[in-house]
């Protein structure tokens, strides 16, 4: 087989060696269930970056009946340098014949050249149960490394390590599922460390994932600053007809504003999800309220998709562009309109302005009416509010594994304001420069350059957190 680096991780049942698998190869496809026996077949899961696979770990099945299996060995033994053999034979004679088929699945990676993965749970008591396991997997001669992941609250690490150290040159605590990206960084450095030729391939991978991250962190940004955009300057608009009451439709349009942003949001978080690879987080997040503010702007008069100030506009170029216009707003058939209008554009200004050209009905349709506008929102805290329910979602994201298959809570909306706390205050005097802009209409392509550029290294701060997003998560209980 070649050398890129390949592992197979094993153990008993129900010790997380999926969980591993996922964080690892940053798969959240992989099956993780509470119940044992969830894996029944081996499935390679490739790690791929920058084009190519830079190490595969294999999830198997777990040890059924270790003891039985390694008596039938040692009955068989002769040399330790047939140990290895003896394994190969265990698999040819008893492959898909009932009794031993997870140990043949499992073995056979091992047994083609995969490094072992041993995976134990650090929570409960070392037992004597797990010698045949070690015993078989040593047996077969192939590097190997043994992970404590501490699924419950117990500690039993130290029983642990004594008893593991007889079997494997290296063992390590991992959690699988709250593991921090360094950490997981470390754990591949010392995978490097069980084979030579695995070294440069996994120290390679390991450079990769961390100039990975460094782009991942300027793509959030953009995500954010895009999303920040938009959301500042969204805006619904309904027509209404000349005699209505605007007040009456106000209510309606604001709740139509207040799901498009919260749309724009749920994409928002979709696409930080999806650039840390996580497709499938089920999220709980309190709805972004709209503050209080006047949201509504004074009606403006309507002609046919052009405002009353289009208009006036166009009809101070001429008639002939007047007439156009409205040919573009109506189709084919307002050739006869273009025409009325067209000759009487001197007098049309005049009409718009008192809102009577709206009101004119040709074959007793009404030409236009009001132009009801809910949004965008000017409240000066609205930036902050969503700008810090961002940050927020991305530390708890960019400190998630893939392994973890927890609902993603988002908690109380009293979280948010201290993220924004923390940003430097010559930070948030440049956000307020751009927030401003924003609010006076500015928010072309470079508007979103800009804040995507100031924003990255607030997104790249809040993942460096020592700890991941969870210390950040207790410092936040700990100060509101
Ligand atoms: N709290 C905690 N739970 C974990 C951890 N690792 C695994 N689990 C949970 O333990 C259960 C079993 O995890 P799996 O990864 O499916 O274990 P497995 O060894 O692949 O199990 P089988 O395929 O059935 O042999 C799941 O409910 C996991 O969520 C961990 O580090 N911490
Ligand atoms: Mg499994």
């Amino acid at each position: 087989m070649s050398d890129e680096p390949v592992f197979a991780v094993v153990g008993h049942p129900n010790k997380g060696k999926s969980s591993i698998v996922s964080t690892l190869a940053r798969d959240d496809s992989v099956r993780i269930a509470p119940e044992p026996g969830t894996t029944t077949t081996c499935r390679r899961y490739p790690m791929k970056l920058d084009g190519r696979v830079q190490y595969t770990l294999v999830d198997t099945p777990g040890f059924q009946r270790a003891r039985r299996a390694l008596a039938w060995m040692r009955e068989r033994e002769t040399t330790a340098a047939e140990h290895r053999a003896v394994v190969a034979d265990f698999v040819s004679v008893h492959r898909g014949r009932g009794l031993f088929d997870d140990e043949c699945e499992l073995l056979t990676p091992v047994l083609e050249g995969a490094g072992i993965l041993y995976v134990v749970d650090g929570s409960l008591p070392y037992g004597p149960e797990y010698e045949a396991e070690m015993e078989i997997l040593r047996w077969t001669g192939e590097p190997s490394l043994a992970l404590i992941n501490p699924i419950g609250a117990e500690d039993h690490v130290a029983e642990w390590r004594a008893a593991l150290a007889q079997y494997f040159k290296i063992v390590r605590v991992f959690d699988a599922l709250t593991a921090p990206f360094e950490k997981r960084l470390e754990l591949l450095r010392a995978f490097g460390q069980l084979k030579e030729s695995w070294r440069a391939p996994l120290d390679a991978a390991v450079r990769a994932l961390e100039d990975e991250r460094r782009r991942v962190h300027a793509r959030v940004a953009r995500a954010i600053a895009e999303m920040l955009v938009d959301m500042l300057t969204l805006s619904v608009t309904r027509r209404l007809g000349v005699g209505a009451d605007p007040a009456f439709y106000q209510a309606a349009l604001e709740r139509e504003l207040e799901d498009a942003l919260r749309e724009r949001e749920r994409r928002g978080r979709a696409a930080v999800e999806a650039i840390y690879g996580h497709h499938r987080v089920q999220r709980s997040e309190q709805d972004v309220a709209l503050l209080h503010q006047d949201l509504f702007s004074s009606e403006h008069w309507y002609f046919f998709g052009l405002s009353r100030r289009q208009l006036l506009t166009t009809g101070a170029a001429g008639g002939a562009v007047l007439g156009g216009a409205l040919d573009v707003g109506l189709g084919g058939a307002s050739l006869l309109l273009g025409t009325l209008v067209g000759a009487t554009v001197g007098g049309a200004t005049a009409w718009l302005s008192q809102g009577r050209l709206a009101r004119a009905r040709v074959m007793n349709l009404p030409l236009g009416g009001k132009l009801l506008r809910c949004g965008p929102s000017r409240d000066v805290n609205f930036p902050y509010v969503i700008l810090g329910r961002a940050l927020y979602h991305h530390a708890r994201v960019a400190g998630r594994t893939h392994a973890d298959r927890e609902a993603l809570s988002l908690g109380a909306a009293g979280d948010a304001p201290n993220w924004v706390e923390r940003l430097a205050s010559g930070t948030r005097e440049e956000l307020e420069r751009h927030f401003r802009a924003l609010r006076r209409g500015n928010a072309g392509a470079a508007a979103t350059d800009e804040l995507a550029s100031l924003l990255e290294p607030v997104v790249a701060e809040a993942d460096a957190v020592p700890g991941g997003a969870c210390r950040w998560e207790r410092t936040i209980a700990a100060s509101s």
